[in-house]
């Protein structure tokens, strides 16, 4: 019996030797270690064994059992190292391979300027108010003091939906909400960015559609000469701090008094250039102390409260600040033109 077992052993080690796949190393495992194979065949026929014999026969028949399965075993793993580095290796990649360049966008320059004016604002304590560019006729006009008979309410300069509802001509009526909002109590300090329109033909300086940025401070004791303060600090910060600002005076509906203010030209210093049209001096945009009317209808108390309010163009400042001739530029979408803007 012993030499059957070490026959067996010979045998089966030779079978292991000879597996070329995990399929055949299973047809030797159930082969020779199975319930129906030859070495549990051995051990079943113990019975008949002598005393003496049975622990010794029992003995080597363990041994070989266990070194077979021991065999097959570590081939099961080699087998299941080299599967798991096959699988490595056919997913590999290189990653020295260099990627392929993106195109990155640049932002809009009506979009910086904005953000540089809002940032210049929102560092001499003002926040930023948006509003509905469809508006109702009473923030657009009748609130602002443009009663129903003036001028700027012709139906030839607006874009009306119906005899109520227009396209918003300014962004004034974000004020006149915001101030409403604030039900009498102050202060109101905001800046409101946003597009307009008007029923304009366009051309190198006009468009129907345009962007706006408007100021509005109201508080107890608000006076002029913080107007002109906060304005000297905006030209500043948004043009350098070589410029100056002179106020001359003018007339809006929702002012009084009203002012167009005026910086000095970058370009030639005072001297008198093309930018300036010998001047010396470029209008960047309008302001003045809120009237009365305008401040009473949205809540507050005139005999309380003061305030101050601009308004200046988008389109106007970026063309000013980078010398741009023609406002159609930023409507077009001309690649040569917005990949200039790269914010270095
Ligand atoms: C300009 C002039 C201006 C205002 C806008 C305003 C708003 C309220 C009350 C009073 Cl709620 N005023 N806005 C005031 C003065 C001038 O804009 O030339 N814009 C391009």
């Amino acid at each position: 019996m012993r030499e059957r077992l070490e026959e067996l052993r010979v045998e089966a080690l030779a079978k292991v030797a000879a597996a070329s796949d995990k399929k055949a190393l299973q047809e030797v495992r159930v082969a020779y270690l199975g319930k129906k194979g030859p070495i549990t065949e051995v051990l079943r026929g113990m019975g008949k064994l002598s005393a003496e014999e049975r622990p010794v026969i029992g003995q080597v028949a363990n041994e070989v059992r266990d070194a077979i399965k021991q065999e097959i075993d570590k081939k099961e793993q080699l087998f299941d190292d080299a599967e798991v580095e096959a699988k490595l290796a056919a997913e590999s990649i290189d990653v020295t391979l260099p990627g392929r360049p993106v195109q990155r966008g640049t932002k809009h320059p009506l979009t910086a300027v904005v953000e540089e004016v809002e940032d210049a604002f929102i560092g001499l304590g003002f926040t930023v108010a948006e509003g509905p560019e469809v508006e109702v006729d009473y923030y657009n006009f009748e609130a602002l003091n443009l009663p129903k008979d003036h001028p700027a309410r012709d139906m030839q300069d607006s874009f009306y939906f119906t005899e109520e509802l227009l396209l918003r001509t300014h962004t004034s009526p974000v004020q006149a909400r915001t101030m409403e909002k604030h039900k009498g109590k102050g202060p109101v300090k905001v800046i409101c960015p946003g597009k307009v329109f008007r029923r304009d033909d366009d051309d190198a300086t006009h468009s129907h559609q345009f962007m706006q940025i408007e100021g509005l401070f109201v508080d107890e004791k608000v006076r002029m000469s913080d107007l002109k303060g906060v304005l000297d600090s905006f030209v500043k910060s948004f043009f350098g701090t070589d410029r100056e600002i002179r106020l001359r005076p003018s007339y809006f509906p929702f002012t009084e008094p009203s002012v167009e203010v005026d910086v000095s030209c970058g370009m030639c210093h005072g001297k008198g250039c093309r930018v300036c049209k010998q001047t010396g001096w470029i209008e960047v945009l309008g302001a003045g102390m809120v009237h009365p009317r305008v401040l009473e209808m949205s809540g507050f108390d005139p005999k309380k409260y003061s305030g101050f309010a601009f308004g200046m163009g988008v389109e106007r400042l970026a063309m000013l600040k980078y010398d741009i001739d023609d406002i159609r530029h930023f409507y077009t979408n001309d690649m040569r033109f917005l990949a200039q803007f790269t914010g270095a």
